[in-house]
């Protein structure tokens, strides 16, 4: 099949979703058209089936906003048009669903008909898009496009929650490539760089947004470390980085807090690390956790949202109530107190994460796709 992939480019979880996705079709033969305004952080592009196509949006004084949704539908139509692709795949609603519903109609008024998949992400339902500003035209998107899928089953309950929706949703979790995700045991580990061999290292990597309640990490490794000799990584980038770097400051715990910012190795920092926190307000899936469960990684994480479809508690992890640092600073030491219990949480976490594997999952989207070819 010919698939326009339509995603923003960033390190946020659809972003990478829809890359990873992307090009694990293409490795299957499909010929995949990424479209968005930045080339996508984890695109390689070595490969015949993968094609980029940079939407750009001229600076214009007149305009105090700059249409991105304009130059993204035209952008639609017109490699649609070239390329003959046969089907809109959009990750996130806003604007994409908006963008490629309106570049279907100016196909239609050509005589061209062409699909739109849209998949719901989380953010896009439960933070942005149920926004009274953008309720009306996120409904309307939803409703017009072919097929509406989410990535967990809790996304799809608030989606019927919060917006009138028309249209079936299919839950199509999120997955990993566990053959390239799992630990390569003959590779460097540098974990002697990161911490003492008595010390535990627990790891959060996100965009550090409010929703992932970054001043609970600091307190509960603060809790942890009291106990247990620990190093806590923070890997990202966002508005709540500086304010994490001032409360580590004030408990007098900096020296054992690395901040990497952003990075493409998350493998490398998984790979040394003993336990992964993460206690968001909401999650509709959590696909850092799974990255990390894919690396042997434990999880100790809030319970809402879709992390119970992903982490599972008392087996691959612990869950916890929102904002009860107590309790998941003690799953966590439960955890890590001694190695026989640390290894026994690591397999589970694994064997979980196997169960998301990309070759149980792909299938799910191609089966999708052909039903949306076929009906159109
Ligand atoms: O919150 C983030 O990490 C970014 C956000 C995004 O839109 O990229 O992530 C959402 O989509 C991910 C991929 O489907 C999910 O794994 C995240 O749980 C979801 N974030 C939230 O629901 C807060």
């Amino acid at each position: 099949m010919k698939i326009a992939i339509v995603c923003y480019p960033t390190f946020g979880g659809s972003g990478v979703v829809a890359t990873e996705l992307g090009l694990e079709l293409a490795q299957r033969g499909h010929e995949i058209h990424f479209i968005t305004y930045k080339q996508p952080v984890r695109l390689a592009l070595l490969n015949p089936n993968l094609h980029y196509h940079e939407v750009n949006v001229p600076e214009y004084p007149l305009f105090h906003y700059q249409p991105y949704e304009l130059a993204l539908s035209s952008k639609l139509v017109d490699m649609v048009k070239l390329h003959k692709i046969e089907l809109m795949h959009v990750h996130y609603a806003i604007p994409h669903a908006y963008a490629g519903y309106m570049a279907k109609q100016m196909l239609k008024a050509e005589g061209i008909y062409i699909p739109m998949v849209t998949t719901l992400h989380g953010t896009d339902i439960t933070l942005v898009g149920k926004h009274p500003f953008y309720k009306s035209a996120v409904t309307f998107s939803i409703n017009q496009s072919d097929v509406v899928t989410s990535v967990s089953k809790s996304l799809k309950e608030d989606t019927y929650k919060h917006f009138t929706i028309t249209k079936e949703i299919e839950v199509i979790p999120n997955f990993i490539e566990i053959d390239k995700a799992k630990i390569d045991e003959g590779a460097p580990c540098y974990r002697s760089l990161m911490a003492k061999d008595n010390e535990r290292i627990i790891t959060h990597i996100s965009n550090f947004r409010k929703v992932k309640r970054i001043p609970d990490i600091i307190k509960i490794f603060y809790k942890i470390q009291q106990q247990i000799p620990a190093k806590l990584m923070m890997v990202g980038e966002g508005p709540e980085k500086e304010n994490a770097e001032l409360l580590c400051e004030e408990l007098g715990i900096s020296s054992k807090v690395i901040f990497f910012g952003n990075s493409n190795e998350i493998d490398k920092i998984l790979c040394f690390t003993d336990l992964f926190l993460l206690p968001s307000e909401t999650e509709s899936f959590g696909l850092a956790a799974l990255e990390a469960m894919a690396c042997s990684v434990p999880v100790i994480s809030t319970n809402t949202g879709g992390l119970p479809e992903v982490n599972k508690d008392g087996f691959s992890g612990y869950l916890s109530d929102v904002g009860d640092l107590d309790s998941m600073a003690e799953n966590a030491i439960k955890i890590i107190r001694d190695d026989a219990t640390l290894s026994v949480f690591k397999k589970n976490a694994f064997s979980v994460a196997e169960q998301f594997d990309i070759v149980n999952i792909l299938p799910l989207y191609e089966a999708v796709y052909e039903k949306a070819i076929k009906n159109q």
